[in-house]
């Protein structure tokens, strides 16, 4: 009898602890970010910034509601390109993520807001700064750097006060961010003083630019300004220097990446580029930041490019919402997010009304050597 009594007793145990198992929480994070195509290097460095948050997390343990929280990362590509990125954030709203970290470029972000704000499901861009992107009144759009505004306007000044442009040029890729932080740069100049000599466009699937740069060319430009990603920038700098054009190059955030050198193929002189990241922190702060790139470097045997720590914060605010509010459910967690202050490796995180990052910041450099270098940190 007493036998008996013993063997169903483990029995119970065992089923207990199976079902102590089952209630683990899981938690379906989804990234969004072109894992293919021209800038698929940029959509990567995203992507590993995610999963280092995710693979830290999980091994840290984080509690839920009471409930042990397994995260789960469900990583889409959308190519930069809108189709692709409403297609995935439909795929990813049918398979009941909690939350998305995404996307990376404002031409995918932007239409897949919509599908995520339908359904109710937290987004927080880590890169896309076109204005709109938090402007359309979703409550569930959020970004944790810079918009276009912040980012254009301030090179813009800077070309004109700092650059000393007097002949200022401007080049967009048509895109929502890159027509949209060029508009704000020729603002930044014109208030400042400046003097724009000419603006052309391409596309952020070009080439070859020999007829717009001989076009600017003829209006001897000392400075051009260029909306659009390093994919195009680096060739269109090689192209610079093939027809003889010595202008200072300047962008805003999609140039401002480790690859831009490599893709300039040894054309970029020293101190010749100025461009701008989104985000930045100083003084104490940047030991956090300096330290992430020591990490994302040991773990993936390659250097961050431009938004990774920004992703890695993104989904860590997201989770500590989450932690505040004691569930994943969406509905439940955004208001948390809504009022949340988090100190991540890029700084202090908190919202304001539209889902923008209050009192964001700015990280100006140029190139040295190959290397970017840092000029200096502005809000
Ligand atoms: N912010 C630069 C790259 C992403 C985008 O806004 O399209």
């Amino acid at each position: 009898m007493q036998v008996k009594f013993n063997l169903i007793a483990v029995a119970a145990a065992t089923l207990l602890a199976g079902s102590a198992y089952a209630q683990d929480l899981v938690v379906k994070i989804g990234h969004v970010a072109p894992t293919s195509g021209s800038i698929a290097h940029l959509g990567k460095d995203n992507e590993l910034g995610a999963r280092m948050a995710i693979e830290e997390l999980n091994a840290k343990g984080v509690t839920i509601g009471g409930k042990k929280a397994r995260f789960e990362l469900l990583a889409e590509d959308d190519a930069a390109d809108p189709k692709q990125g409403t297609a995935a954030a439909q795929k990813l709203v049918d398979s009941k993520v909690n939350g998305v970290i995404g996307h990376l470029n404002s031409g995918t972000t932007i239409p897949a807001s919509k599908i995520y704000s339908d359904a109710g499901i937290p987004q927080i861009s880590p890169s896309a700064t076109n204005p709109r992107y938090t402007r359309q009144g979703y409550k569930t759009a959020f970004r944790v750097v810079a918009d276009d505004v912040h980012l254009g306007g301030t090179l813009g000044k800077y070309a004109v006060t700092q650059v000393k442009g007097k002949s200022i040029a401007v080049i967009d890729d048509r895109t929502a961010y890159g027509q949209g932080v060029a508009d704000e740069f020729e603002k930044g100049v014109k208030g400042a003083g400046g003097k724009i000599i000419g603006r052309e466009f391409t596309s952020d699937k070009a080439t070859d630019f020999t007829a717009i740069l001989t076009s600017l060319k003829a209006k001897k430009p000392d400075v051009v300004f260029f909306g659009g990603m390093d994919a195009v920038a680096g060739p269109m700098m090689r192209q610079m220097k093939q027809l003889g054009i010595d202008a200072k190059f300047m962008g805003g955030d999609g140039i401002c990446t480790g690859e831009l050198p490599k893709l300039a193929a040894g054309t970029m002189a020293d101190g010749q580029v100025v461009c701008a990241e989104a985000g930045g922190v100083e003084g104490e702060a940047k030991k956090s930041m300096e330290a992430f790139y020591a990490a994302f470097k040991k773990k993936n045997n390659i250097d961050v490019q431009v938004y990774a720590p920004y992703v890695y914060d993104a989904v860590n605010v997201m989770v500590a919402a989450m932690v505040k509010a004691g569930s994943a459910e969406p509905a439940k967690y955004l208001p948390e997010l809504q009022k949340i202050t988090h100190k991540g490796v890029t700084g202090t995180i908190s919202f304001d009304n539209k889902g923008d990052i209050k009192n964001g910041a700015l990280t100006l450099y140029t190139y040295k050597g190959g290397k970017r270098e840092q000029i200096a940190v502005v809000r």
